[in-house]
């Protein structure tokens, strides 16, 4: 059925610092070009956003910081908010999920689900901090992931390998509160029975079926987000907590929950509903009609790390309270790096979206494009200031800069800022009109299919073509000689100006308005691009400015200067580095059996980005020991190596995998890996104590 609505949600940003690159070049601007293009093409569009304000990560940087999580997210929320608008992100709303509305909405949601029985209330052991008397979950609780081995996992997620955690998986559980050790204490809680959808849900994902209908297809997912949701499911899901003991978040709406608060993510999904509800309110608009209505496609833009609250829980949620409508597609970015290392909120190593406005804020159409050109939709990308050089210099400046220019200076010079008639036609100029004709239809095709680079690639390939007409052509050399000729070469090179305007208003919408400026146009629909007769004869047009100033290798020293001061800055503080752990006794250490072991083969584990299998001589056997360095270290190169083992730390099924022991890692505040080896040549077995 053609559907005739669009619900796009980005992902809510937790309120709790600002925004970087990398979340701008992950979602928030591949969903604005798509909202973009869709109203172009006179779709029903409602574009949502807003701050996530509740969840533990508030309230620790509330602690940190000493002020209240109120005054956190009321100070972030206007950054963020304010740098959404700066960068020209096409929101219809920015709301927030400590709004009252968005109180009422989730915990009549949460009330409704509880009536109809879809929850089951269970009594758990939860580990509590007893200095704190606080329960602990999500980010109040640290340790070992027992899926990569990596530190610093979290209660609710390993931000390492991306699995999704309870805290109870944790292995050496460390209280973020008070650093020491937590207890397991009783307490009950609100679980999803997401087990009792595995069966709906598989087929809703895999095939795109739900019902015995077809409700998307699933060929327009990413890889990734299939990838991953099939593999939770695989795995077994499990009934999901979907309360908290916290102060800070929405207090649970029923009888015996006094203390106990929505998880935030069954909380923060349902800030996309209120979010509509609010701007359906301001624009007169029936918010129903976003998100009960089947002839309506919701669209969730978000980072890979949200895929299984998008895909899982929330459609979960969603169908579970039996009114609403499931996502067509939740197109999930992988990660965008940062001059060759992660972007990091605790290490200071990010490009902060408002600062970078502060400082450039006639750059904003540069950092789009160069973004969208390097945005990892399939894989993790990289920014680098050199490749922000390049893009804006040699292809903005270069290309699109330098045609656009040259189209209107000529115009100006040949025929006083008017439009010369289009004459008889060559070969070669037909064939560029074929050309532009299909530039469109290309375009809106790899749109919908979520492939923003390429679409923003063949955008811009106009502007190429159109380049190379007017240097094959020549018209500067022509003009005496042959000056009907000339006035087809002009007219065609207006035409295809103001095509691009057309082509480039998803992309660079600044940089789109500022040629239909020049040629005194009004913004053209996407259905009138591929014309070539957008400008008449005689038409005025206006002079020209220059689009894209190029960028100096000084712009790129002193970017590059302000990230290296920050992180020493951040270094200096040191307080970002894990604190020292709880004090243990003598009869503590002797417990760990450390060896010194030879690996002897490597191999990767399949599906599993960062494992790798080893076999480990230990001096006393040989030995399966599954490691999460494969992002570090290829198989090959780490075969041969001697390195410290903990031999007696229980086996471990690890994706499948028997692991008997740990590999012993060191890793420094820049998250840099080595092993932890002896520093002369020793056998297998030597004891480390
Ligand atoms: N606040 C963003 C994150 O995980 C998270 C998204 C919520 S969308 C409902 O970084
Ligand atoms: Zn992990």
């Amino acid at each position: 059925m053609q559907k005739t609505r669009y619900t796009v949600t980005a992902a809510l940003p937790y309120a709790n610092g600002p925004l970087h690159l990398g979340h701008v070049a992950g979602v928030y601007l591949p969903a604005d070009i798509f909202v973009r293009f869709l109203r172009m093409n006179d779709e029903d569009v409602a574009f949502i956003c807003g701050s996530d304000e509740h969840g533990a990560a508030i309230t620790l940087r509330a602690k940190k910081e000493g002020i209240t999580p109120q005054e956190i997210v009321d100070k972030y929320h206007g950054i963020i908010g304010k740098a959404f608008k700066d960068f020209d992100i096409s929101l219809d709303i920015f709301h927030r999920t400590s709004a009252p509305l968005h109180y009422k909405t989730a915990q009549d949601f949460f009330k409704k689900l509880d009536d109809e029985g879809q929850f089951i209330q269970e009594t758990t052991e939860q580990y509590y901090d007893e200095e704190y008397k606080q329960f602990l979950a999500d980010r109040y609780i640290t340790g070992t992931c027992p899926n990569c081995n990596s530190e610093g996992a979290y209660g609710d997620q390993c931000e390492k390998c991306g699995t999704t955690l309870s805290p109870t998986e944790l292995i050496n559980p460390i209280s973020t509160l008070s650093g020491s050790r937590p207890v397991l204490k009783s307490t009950s809680h609100w679980f999803l029975p997401m087990d009792r959808h595995e069966e709906w849900l598989r087929g809703w994902i895999k095939e795109g079926v739900l019902e015995g209908k077809q409700h998307h297809d699933p060929k327009q997912w990413r890889n990734q987000v299939i990838g991953q949701c099939m593999s939770w499911i695989d795995g077994g899901l499990k009934p999901r907590a979907m309360t908290r003991d916290l102060d800070w978040g929405i207090p649970v709406p029923v009888e015996g929950a006094d203390g106990k608060v929505l998880y935030v993510w069954l909380d923060a999904p349902i800030g996309y509903i209120s979010a509509t509800k609010q701007w359906a309110e301001d624009t007169g608009k029936n918010w129903e009609d976003y998100w009960k209505n089947e002839d309506t496609k919701l669209i969730h833009f978000i980072g890979k790390d949200n895929i299984v609250f998008h895909a899982i829980i929330f459609p979960i949620l969603l169908k579970a309270h039996g009114e609403f409508i499931l996502p067509d597609n939740v197109p999930a970015s992988e990660f965008l790096n940062l001059e060759g290392d992660k972007f990091s909120t605790s290490r200071n190593w990010a490009v902060w979206l408002h600062e970078f406005l502060a400082d450039h804020p006639d750059k904003v159409d540069e950092l789009k494009y160069t973004l969208t050109a390097i945005a990892p939709e399939s894989k993790d990308a990289e920014f680098t200031w050199k490749e922000f050089q390049a893009r804006v210099n040699n292809e903005l400046a270069d290309i699109l800069g330098n045609f656009i220019n040259r189209a209107l200076v000529l115009s100006h010079k040949y025929y006083e800022g008017t439009v010369p008639p289009q004459g008889k036609l060559t070969e070669e100029d037909k064939k560029l009109m074929a050309e532009v004709k299909q530039v469109p239809e290309r375009i809106a095709t790899l749109i919908h299919r979520y492939k923003f680079r390429e679409a923003q690639s063949e955008a811009m390939n106009l502007a190429r073509m159109a380049n190379k007409y007017l240097a094959d052509t020549e018209p500067w050399k022509l003009v005496k000689q042959d000056p009907e000729r000339v006035k087809t070469i002009m007219n065609i090179a207006l035409q295809i100006s103001a095509n691009l305007s057309v082509v480039l208003r998803p992309f660079l919408p600044g940089t789109a308005d500022k040629i239909a400026d020049f040629l005194n146009l009004s913004e053209l629909k996407w259905a009138e691009a591929g014309r070539m007769n957008l400008l008449q004869e005689g038409d005025m047009i206006n002079k020209p400015s220059i689009l894209f100033g190029k960028i100096d290798d000084e712009f790129v020293e002193q970017e590059l200067e302000k990230l290296k001061a920050s992180q020493k800055l951040n270094a200096d503080k040191a307080s970002d580095m894990t604190p020292q752990k709880e004090l243990i006794n003598f009869d503590d250490f002797v417990k760990m059996d450390i060896r010194l072991g030879k690996i002897l083969e490597a191999e990767r584990v399949p599906k599993a980005d960062k494992l790798l299998k080893l076999l480990v001589d230990t001096g006393i056997d040989k030995r399966t020991i599954v490691s999460g360095i494969a992002e570090h270290y290829s198989a090959e190169e780490v075969v041969g190596k001697t390195v410290s083992v903990l031999l007696n730390l229980a086996p471990r099924k690890i994706r499948g995998v028997e692991s008997q022991g740990m590999i012993l890692m060191a890793e420094d505040a820049n998250g840099n890996l080595a092993f932890v080896s002896p520093e002369k040549e020793m056998n297998p077995g030597g004891e480390v104590r």
